[in-house]
């Protein structure tokens, strides 16, 4: 369990008690209280299957009343609860840590409506990040977000996290993209919907401070997401590169060349390239380099876009900073491109215990953290690789061992996390703190925003029930 590895204690919360369970099947109805060991598997263990929660009961309400009267008994009995989406989060924070009730999104997960002047798409936190992509694409429009784990990951969880993913640097992040929530506080308050409009200065922007805040605040139960058109030309160019700095320097030309057409810009070293297509039995789209560069150009002038990419292709070509390479606009030829990068965290941890790493490093050195870890470590480690999203300064390290050995721990951390305050960097780029990196906020936030924090958990949560041992240090500074 979570709690014997990484020696956590138990708060003193309530235990669960036949009461509990009456009442939940009073509010959801039996099918709603999943109390089966092996149907509870799902809801205790973490998709890196590294966490493992003890909870004895997942509740699956279907609609925000049932969902508040659920939070207003556990509040009242002092029950701790672990909100989960998509349980796709990589950092611990969508599972128990104890026995603490799971209280699932995933029946409430209808679609509302989309207007399509607006481009406001209104939806229940539950609907899977995938099916919005698809219900907005049939009405000419776009969810401002994409990652690897869209088949299974929630628009709720995705606001929780503050999700970032492949069209961050196209569309921004969700706190300019997500219009408004609706909310259940920890004591069943139901914080409904504001205006949703783009601009609204009526008073504090209460719905900013639960994006990102990971289930320890309130419990999103409905998201008005702004949905941009859906470009009618995309082309995407996967290139092989010789060095780091051949990658900045073909990030330079590009951004400059394909400034508003340019809607992902990715980068992966040799070894999770090689990693993902093995594991994924794919053929290798180009032959060995140490990098690659994926350039996705979204537009609505398809010629003129064709044009302004080749001509892009070829000069970098010409300055050798790319050596070889492939252009394509055949959709589902992009498709198999994209699930090479999509497919890598999944194709790492085939491979054995991975220690993940999501930080915002300044891209001049982006990469000498990777080289500086891979030299440290040494055959300690059966591989070290780095990849991400190099537009938005957000790189993935990755390190894979055999299993999982504290002696690892302690040589990687915190030397990767002092490494990064150094360089002004983010501990966390867009996959939050969750349980594992909850102790690590302290290398990139003052211990005046600390304690901030601290009040404005006490005041959401007095009973602090939302997601405990979650985001939030065990231990404030004094
Ligand atoms: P969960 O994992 O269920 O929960 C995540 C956190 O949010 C937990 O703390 C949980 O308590 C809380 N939560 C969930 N739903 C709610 C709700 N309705 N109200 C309040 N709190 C809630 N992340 C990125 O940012 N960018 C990426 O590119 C990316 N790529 C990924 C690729 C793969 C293959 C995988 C497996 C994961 C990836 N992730 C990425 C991480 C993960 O998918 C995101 O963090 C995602 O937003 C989690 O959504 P979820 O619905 O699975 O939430
Ligand atoms: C991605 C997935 C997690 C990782 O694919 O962009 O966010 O670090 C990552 O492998
Ligand atoms: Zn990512």
């Amino acid at each position: 369990f979570t709690a014997d590895r990484y020696n956590v204690r138990r708060r003193d919360y309530a235990k669960l008690s036949e009461d509990d369970l009456r009442v939940f099947r009073d509010i959801v109805g039996d099918s709603g209280v999943v109390t089966g060991p092996e149907d509870l598997e799902f809801y205790n263990v973490d998709w890196l299957r590294i966490c493992r929660g003890q909870s004895t009961v997942a509740l699956r309400p279907k609609t925000t009343q049932q969902l508040s009267d659920i939070l207003k008994h556990c509040n009242t009995r002092k029950l701790a609860v672990c909100p989960q989406g998509g349980n796709t989060g990589l950092v611990g924070g969508s599972v128990p840590v104890f026995d603490e009730v799971v209280l699932s999104l995933n029946l409430m997960n209808h679609i509302e409506s989309l207007d399509t002047v607006s481009g406001t798409l209104i939806s229940q936190a539950g609907a899977v990040l995938e099916t919005l992509e698809n219900y907005a694409s049939e009405r000419g429009r776009v969810v401002p977000l994409d990652l690897g784990a869209k088949g299974s990951c929630q628009i709720g969880g995705n606001v929780a996290t503050n999700a970032g993913g492949l069209r961050f640097l196209r569309y921004g992040s969700l706190h300019s993209n997500v219009l408004g929530l609706e909310t259940v506080l920890a004591d069943g308050t139901i914080l409904p919907f504001g205006t949703n409009m783009r601009k609204d200065n009526t008073g504090y922007h209460l719905h900013h401070s639960f994006i990102g805040s990971e289930g320890t605040l309130g419990v999103i139960t409905q998201v008005a997401l702004l949905c941009p058109p859906k470009p009618s030309s995309v082309s995407l160019c996967f290139l092989g590169l010789n060095s780091f700095e051949d990658v900045l320097k073909c990030y330079d030309e590009t951004s400059k060349a394909l400034t508003d057409i340019l809607s992902a810009f990715e980068f992966l070293d040799t070894e999770c390239y090689t990693t993902s297509y093995q594991e994924h039995n794919v053929s290798p789209p180009l032959k060995p380099f140490p990098f690659y560069v994926m350039i996705e150009v979204s537009g609505w002038n398809a010629e003129g876009d064709t044009n302004r990419v080749s001509s892009l292709v070829e000069t970098l070509m010409n300055k050798n900073l790319v050596i070889h390479g492939t252009i394509v606009n055949e959709p589902s030829h992009m498709l198999s491109l994209w699930k090479i990068r999509e497919g890598v965290a999944e194709a790492l941890t085939r491979r054995g215990y991975v220690y993940k790493y999501d930080l915002s490093i300044p891209k001049r050195e982006m990469y000498n953290l990777v080289e500086d870890v891979r030299k440290r470590m040494g055959s300690s480690v059966e591989s070290c690789s780095g990849y991400g999203h190099l537009g938005d300064n957000n790189l993935h390290l990755n390190i894979v061992t055999k299993d999982y050995y504290p002696e690892v721990t302690k040589q990687l951390e915190p030397y990767i996390f002092e490494w990064t305050r150094k360089h002004k960097g983010s501990v966390s780029a867009e996959h939050g703190l969750g349980f594992k990196k909850r102790n690590v906020m302290q290398y990139s936030q003052s211990p005046q925003a600390i304690k901030l924090m601290q009040r404005m958990k006490e005041l959401y949560d007095p009973n602090g029930i939302l997601n405990p041992y979650k985001v939030l240090p065990d231990s404030f500074p004094s």
